[in-house]
This record gives structure tokens, sequence and C-alpha cells, in this order.
């Protein structure tokens, strides 16, 4: 799906430079004009506000020190949650998704990032967790907890991404917010050691080619890693975003392969297998393959490749007023680096490049945004990632060209927004 556009010739564009007004300067913004200030701001909010009210939180000693508890987000953040499905097909299987819409900059909070696990969450007590590495290996080993903490040590910011997210972008009907149509997918910053660090200990045989990670739930969750994946930059994780896993995560160890599709990333880790062979589970057999228009399978696609979406506005966040707006959203790719996210404010008609923020980090989410200024019209948003390999994201069409509609996994077309005279933001295939 490679594919040179004209969008190529876009001058990136940035916002300029000195002073300048965005909420002000149009007759509807809603900001509350001070003083001898042009009356161009909404008469009845200043009115309303000056002088500025002291409100009783301001003047009485507030609550005491959440510090024998843990840290919780103000209740008046209570809607912002993941949402989804749970005991679906079996008992304790779901997925739940995270509220893109309502996340800022580029880490995905531990209470925010999404789930998907088949078979329920085990509650491991890490005293009693243990990790066998044996087959294709000079000295099969069996690590405790304490044994993988004491190894060396790496952080590093990564996404997640489930090879069933956006699923239901192949065809209508469409979900109805960028939660659950975008929403199995995070990006946190993942402590652990190499998984190299720890193959060296027991020696690779020449011939150890894959192997098997399993995880120690109920449906024992297991698949084939090719060796160089392993060897590249592969992690045995005990920690997200600073804290020890959460249970639903993998506590208290999972497998991380960087960029590839979720269902690898093997979670409450309790075996690495040496082979010479992938090990066909059913989880890369049944599950997790690549229906083709011709009915063939595609088996093994490992890499999520460069995808794109804007978060606002979104459904969940609608456009209130007229004016100045800055859309803003999220850009990845399981192939490295993104180096341009170029954005359509009229349904793929013009494109600009948007400011993308820094540090742009290998496959990691890379924040973007763009200043725009909607006059109140009906239009589309759309927004296509460029990564460092010169792959374009493809639009929705281009996608289904090739693969069909009869797909689970693994969709990257471009996401349109569709924006109503009133500010609505719809789900739509523009
Ligand atoms: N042992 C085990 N590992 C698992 C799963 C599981 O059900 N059991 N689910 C997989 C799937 S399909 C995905 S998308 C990711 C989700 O990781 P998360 O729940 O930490 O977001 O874990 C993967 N690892
Ligand atoms: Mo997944």
């Amino acid at each position: 799906m490679t594919r040179r556009t004209r969008a190529d010739a876009t001058e990136p564009t940035r916002p300029e430079t000195g002073r300048r007004r965005f909420l002000t300067q149009s007759a509807a913004a809603g900001i509350a004009a001070i003083g001898s200030a042009p009356a161009v701001a909404s008469a009845a909010a200043s009115a309303e506000d000056l002088p500025l009210r002291v409100p009783k939180w301001s003047t009485e000693p507030g609550l005491p020190l959440s510090h024998e508890k843990y840290g919780l987000p103000s209740p008046f953040e209570k809607s912002v949650v993941r949402r989804g499905r749970q005991d679906w097909v079996m008992p304790g299987s779901g997925s739940i998704m995270s509220p893109l819409a309502n996340l800022r900059g580029m880490i995905t909070p531990n209470g925010l990032a999404f789930e998907r696990t088949h078979g329920g969450v085990p509650e491991i007590d890490p005293a009693q967790h243990r990790l066998a590495v044996h087959g294709l290996v000079r000295q099969p080993l069996v690590f405790t907890m304490n044994d993988i903490v004491r190894f060396p040590s790496v952080s590093r910011i990564h996404f997640l991404e489930c090879a069933g997210n956006t699923s239901r972008g192949w065809a209508p009907p469409f979900p109805p917010t960028v939660q659950l149509s975008h929403g199995l997918l995070s990006c946190c910053e993942w402590t652990g050691v190499l998984l190299s660090t720890v193959l060296d200990e027991a020696g690779l045989m020449p011939e150890a080619k894959w192997l098997l990670a399993e995880g120690a739930d109920a449906v024992a969750l297991n698949r084939s890693v090719p060796i160089s994946k392993a060897l590249e930059d592969a992690m045995l994780v005990y920690a997200q975003n600073g804290e020890m896993l959460r249970p639903e995560n993998g506590y208290p160890l999972r497998l991380f392969l960087p960029g590839w599709e979720g269902n690898m990333n093997v979670k409450w880790l309790r075996r690495l297998k040496l082979g010479a062979e992938p090990f066909m589970t059913r989880w890369e057999t049944s599950k997790y393959t690549d229906s083709m228009p011709d009915g063939s399978a595609r088996q093994f696609t490992f890499t999520m490749e460069a995808k794109s979406v804007i978060t606002h506005p979104a459904p969940e966040r609608p456009l209130t007023t007229k004016g100045f707006v800055e859309v803003s959203g999220i850009a990845w790719s399981g192939n490295g680096r993104i180096r341009r996210v170029d954005v359509s404010t009229d349904g793929g008609r013009s494109w600009r490049s948007a400011e993308l923020q820094q540090p742009v980090l290998h496959r990691a989410w890379t924040r973007f945004r763009l200043p725009w200024t909607w006059k109140g019209g009906d239009t589309v948003l759309q927004s296509r990632a460029i990564d460092e390999t010169g792959y374009v994201q493809p639009t929705a069409e281009q996608l289904v060209a090739v693969r069909g509609t009869a797909n689970q996994y693994h969709f990257n077309g471009i996401q349109s927004w569709r924006i109503a005279s009133d500010g609505k933001v719809s789900n739509v295939r523009a």
C-alpha cells in the first residue's frame, strides 16, 4: 500500500509567530472581555463573570490530602472512563476501550489504558510466579520475579494496538464515537528487561528461529515470535508508566513487542519455548489471520502499519463555538517514526501538514495539532499519517480494494469525521 500522493509537495504550515489572538477574534467567542477590551467577546459571559467571583473553594480549607490512598481524578472527570464489551463470548472475555477524545499529549494513564482479555484476569502472586525458558537453549532456566527485576532494565515509550482495533471500519454501520472505533489502543512507558538479555542468559542454539510465548491465564494464550524480533527490541515488561503493571495488563510480567499486533504481547507470561519453526497455535491459525478477497487467509501479519485519527473534534467533543479550533489527534506506525501528518478540513480535497509534538519517537504515538477556523459550515475532517519508511496511510477505499470487507483485523484506513453545521461530529465514510 505504499503510495506517494500529491500531498508530498504540501508545505508544512506552522502557526505564525508573534502575537496572535485565538479565542476573541470572532464575535461568537465565549470569552469574557475585561475592562476596556473591545466588545468582541460574549456579553453574557462578561456580565456574569466580572468581577471574578470568589467561589467557596477559594475561601475555606480544602479536603485532606489523599496521601494514604491511591490518587484518583477529579470527580468532575468521572465520565472519562473505558467503555466496551465484557463477558463477551466467554466469561471474563472482553475488550474495554480507551477514551481517546479525552487524552492529551502522548501517554495513556494506566487507569485509562485499553484492556483486551480472552479468559479473564488471573490474580497472580508475584512471589509464586515463574518464567520458564526452554527448548532450543543451552541451559533451560526458570526465573522468579526477583530474578527478572535484577537484570539491567530499560524504559521505552511505545504504542500498543489490538489487531482488531477499528475492526468495524471495513463496512457500515460505523461506531458512533472515537472511543468505540479506535480505542483498542494505548501509548505508555514500558519498563522491563530486554528479551535478548534473558535469552543470552539461557544461550540460544543456532537452530532456534522462533519462540513460543505462553500466558498463565485460563486460555493460556500463546503465540509464535520470530527470533529476529525477540533479539531486535522485544521486552519482558513488569512496569507501565512508572508503576508495576496492572493485573489487567499482565501483572506481574508480560511480553512486549514494539509495533506488533496487540495479541502477540502475551500477558501473565510464564513460558518461552525456543524452536526451529512457528508453533501454529490456534491464536495464529484460526484467529488473527487476514481474510483476503480471493478467500485465502494471510497469516503472521505482525506489524501494525501507519495510522492516525483526529481526537478533537470527535463525536465525544463536538464544536460549540465558531472560530478558532485546534484540530488534534494521534498518529503511530509499527514500522518506525511518524514523518508527517496531513490534515484535510474539506473532505480530502486539500491537505495541510500538522505540527508534530516533540519528541517524535520510534513506534510511539505522535500527537499532531493544526490550527483551523471553523466558519460554521458542514464539512469533513480527515488525517493521514506518513511514516519514516515513506508509507502513506491508505484511504478506506484503497484498503477495501486490496483486502475486501470480510476482515476483522488490521484496518488502518483514513478516518472521516463529518462536522455538521450545528457542530455535531459523526463517523462517516467520505
Ligand atoms: N495471556 C494473555 N495475553 C494476552 C491476551 C490474553 O487474553 N491473554 N490478550 C491479547 C490481546 S488480543 C491484546 S490486544 C493485548 C491487550 O493488552 P492490554 O489488555 O494490556 O491492553 O494483550 C494480548 N495478550
Ligand atoms: Mo487484540
